[in-house]
């Protein structure tokens, strides 16, 4: 295997389909020269408006277009959100993502009340991430104003097999609404889901798709599908956990100052099958009894595992390690 970081699409699939315990060695070999492999970003997910979405992803509980039995939410309350942050901030997250079931984000009283989240939120000196799904450049603006840093926009599969899930939007949209983010001076947040029938080849595409975003993400979620019954992905089988190993595998590889975040479908996997996904990369886990509409391992689960594997929440970081960080990600893509 060359040490140079893979270019090309062959040689992107060529890593991918390399002896997984020899990509498993080259991407805890990256991640070491890049972080400390102790410390792993513990991060909150709040949903500040659940259900109802008039888009149509196959894998979601808040698709309107699905009866899943969620109970819809109107948007949160500032003074819900703000008491959330602040349990999350004493319990040792450093990261509070607001999730909104959204197909775009409309101009009015409820975006404003979610800037005003966004500066609440922000004041605790968490990072402060949004996924609303679709923005404009002006909306953009107004969220990086207001104190937002990162923002999570998942590009989900490769773009072939995008319709085959969603056909309320499409895989341009995403880009489009990833640039405003970029352009913006807001860090991008953006990954995939495992597990919903995609082929490697679709994977491949995925992580070429990352490559060749406008701003390169500084962080990539890695989900592994949670089957909701009433979706039309309700019935799939589980992600083996070597699937999802070779998918933060070459994240870590492709993106090596990025953070890997072992996100949705951690409550599946073994304590063992989490030391391996942190030995290939991952450095951030949602903390939580819940995560977004899903049950989720919970605090004192994730303590324990912490423990058990002798790794440590990550500190905040101060401006300007973010900034050197970034600095080094330019560097590091020529
Ligand atoms: N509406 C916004 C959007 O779609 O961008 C934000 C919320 S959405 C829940 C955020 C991301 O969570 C999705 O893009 C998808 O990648 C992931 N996700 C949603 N439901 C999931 C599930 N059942 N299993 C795994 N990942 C899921
Ligand atoms: C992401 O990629 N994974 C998180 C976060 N971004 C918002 C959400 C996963 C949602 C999983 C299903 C649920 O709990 O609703
Ligand atoms: Fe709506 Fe986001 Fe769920 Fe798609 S993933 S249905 S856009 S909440």
């Amino acid at each position: 295997m060359s040490l140079n970081a893979p270019a090309t699409r062959e040689e992107i699939a060529a890593l991918y389909k390399s002896p997984v315990l020899d990509l498993v060695y080259r991407a805890a070999t990256v991640h070491r020269e890049h972080h400390d492999p102790r410390q792993v970003q513990v991060c909150t997910l709040l949903s500040i408006k659940t259900g109802g979405c008039p888009e149509n992803c196959s894998y979601c509980s808040q698709s309107a277009h699905f009866d899943t039995g969620l109970e819809r939410q109107e948007l949160l309350s500032l003074e819900a959100v703000r008491e959330a942050a602040e349990r999350a901030a004493a319990a040792g997250s450093t990261r509070f993502c607001m999730g909104a079931a959204w197909r775009q984000v409309r101009d009015g009283a409820e975006f404003d009340r979610v800037l005003d989240m966004v500066r609440t939120v922000a004041a605790t000196g968490m990072e402060v991430c949004c996924t609303l799904g679709m923005l404009t450049a002006d909306q953009a603006r107004q969220l990086r104003e207001a104190g937002l840093h990162a923002y999570n926009h998942n590009l989900d599969t490769g773009e072939n097999y995008y319709p085959e899930i969603v056909s309320t939007r499409t895989y341009r949209d995403r880009i489009e609404t990833l640039g405003h983010v970029g352009r913006a001076g807001i860090s991008v947040c953006c990954g995939g889901i495992l597990g919903m029938g995609e082929s490697d080849e679709d994977r491949i595409d995925l992580l070429c798709a990352l490559l060749q975003l406008p701003t390169p993400p500084e962080s990539i979620p890695v989900n592994a599908l949670v089957p909701i019954a009433g979706t039309p992905l309700g019935d799939r089988e589980k992600t083996t956990v070597w699937e999802l190993v070779r998918m933060i595998a070459c994240a870590r590889i492709l993106f090596p100052t990025a953070m890997v975040r072992l996100s949705a479908g951690r409550d599946q996997l073994s304590t063992a099958e989490q030391a391996l996904c942190f030995l290939a990369g991952a450095n951030s886990i949602f903390s939580g009894d819940r995560l977004l509409t899903t049950p989720h391992p919970g605090t004192d689960a994730d303590q324990a595992l912490f423990d058990l594997l002798d790794l440590e929440a990550r500190p905040p970081q101060s401006a300007s390690e973010r900034v050197d960080q970034l600095a080094e990600a330019v560097v590091d893509r020529g």
